[in-house]
């Protein structure tokens, strides 16, 4: 008689993708593409031709061929659904904003939960990041609103039916020490991803995408958004009512993510300049990962598990990395001349921590170009020793996952860069 536990034990094995590669020595030979080169053949050489020439060059290959482009941004309305200004005690001042993505109070909107410190001066620096479970999982504050949008089901978190409930409140505070940021000096904004698309495989027929079809669509065309550009385009929506509020700073504002929302932080780092620092926690594949290296999770993998994270395009390139114009040294190139973070953790190896920092390191010469230091380390940094220039990169200890930990680097960075520049 077989035990149940061994039973437990080798279904868990046959869940781990046979196909993954943990090994460095099997990565095949690869050459990356060179970001300095442009598709004529001239060679990048000062910063000019980088903004100008190279860099359009490299956003519209990713938005081809992987990401998908998103729609031209429209205007959006706004309406302060609540505020407090004695938050959390005192600390902070609440706001929660639903934000119309079209403009239309009768179209989609998004829930944006916004808490700025009250000790410092208006306007308050923020954080940006979504969140995967519903803004009122993010802090144990009864006054957040629970998002009626559809929720991944997760008993633990008490969500069944799709549905968020009160069972949920504060479940994910861990990932957001968001008393720790208001004291700190800086402001937090989170958003529920799923009110900008839900993250239900391969469905393209709600969330925002629909509101953009031409007639008689029913799917993003080959190089049109899939869920990664829709949700950064929400992020650039955010951003968009942060212009209009005057608390907000928003010249200095800091995207971040974590994992498929690290994808996302980046690409929205990447279309739009107004984020002022880019943070990517274990984003792995897709993400700050270098693609042709296969390690972990890859390319036909994650277009297999997550058919509607990227453009149909991107299916080309299953199994076929090295057809691939661009990999992902060139998305953190794409942030220059703006500060930077990819982090890794030590067991987030479906991720590939070596390939996250040699993405960073790669983009390196990038940020030469306008006499930035990139990352400062050739050799991949040991466990919780983070090199950090205008690119950071840190390696911790643990799990997929976002600790106080990664934050404080995060606050640490922020803080380095604001006040080089005076801002802060
Ligand atoms: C995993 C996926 C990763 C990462 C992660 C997450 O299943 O393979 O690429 O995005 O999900 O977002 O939690």
């Amino acid at each position: 008689m077989i035990k149940l536990s061994t039973l437990i034990l080798l279904l868990a094995v046959a869940a781990i993708p046979q196909d993954a590669n943990y090994d460095e020595a099997k990565i095949p030979a690869f050459v990356l593409p060179d970001p300095l080169i442009c598709s004529d053949g001239a060679k990048v050489t000062d910063s000019q031709t980088w903004m100008h020439k190279r860099r359009p060059e490299i956003l519209a290959l990713f938005e081809k061929q992987v990401y998908g482009k998103a729609p031209d941004a429209p205007v959006i309305a706004y309406d302060l659904l609540e505020s407090d200004a004695r938050a959390l005690g005192g600390l902070a001042t609440r706001k929660q904003v639903r934000v119309y993505l079209i403009g239309d109070k009768k179209g989609p909107f998004m829930d944006v939960l916004i808490y700025l410190p009250n000790k410092t001066q208006r306007p308050a620096p923020l954080f940006v990041g979504l969140n995967f479970y519903g803004n009122h999982t993010t802090i144990d504050d009864p006054a957040v609103f629970i998002t009626k949008s559809w929720v991944r089901n997760n008993k633990e978190f008490g969500i069944v039916d799709h549905r968020a409930t009160e069972a949920s409140r504060g479940v994910r505070a861990s990932r957001w020490p968001i008393r720790r940021i208001l004291r700190q000096g800086y402001g937090l904004a989170t958003i529920y991803y799923g009110d900008i698309d839900p993250d239900d495989e391969g469905r393209f027929d709600n969330g925002i995408h629909p509101w953009f079809y031409k007639k008689g669509q029913t799917h993003p065309a080959p190089d049109e958004w899939g869920s990664i550009a829709a949700w950064a385009w929400g992020l650039s929506r955010a951003m968009d009512y942060f212009e209009a509020d005057d608390d907000i700073a928003n010249e200095r504002v800091i995207v971040m993510g974590h994992s498929r929302l690290g994808k996302t932080s980046l690409w929205a780092g990447a279309t739009d300049k107004r984020f002022a620092i880019v943070i990517s926690n274990n984003s792995g594949c897709g993400g700050a990962a270098l693609s042709r290296r296969r390690f972990g999770e890859t390319v036909k993998r994650i277009n297999t598990s997550f058919p509607h994270w990227f453009c149909d395009n991107f299916k080309k390139y299953n199994d076929n990395e090295e057809a691939l114009p661009v990999d992902q040294h060139e998305l953190i190139a794409l942030m220059a001349p703006r500060p930077v973070y990819v982090a890794s953790a030590e067991e987030d190896r479906w991720a590939d921590p070596r390939g996250e920092f040699l993405s960073a390191k790669y983009a390196e010469p990038v940020y030469q170009l306008f006499g930035l230091q990139g990352l400062p380390s050739d050799e991949m940094p040991e466990v919780g020793k983070p090199a950090v220039g205008t690119i950071g990169y840190h390696i911790r200890s643990g799990a997929h996952d976002v600790t106080l930990y990664d934050w404080r680097q995060y606050l640490r960075f922020a803080d380095r860069h604001l006040h080089e520049k005076g801002m802060k």
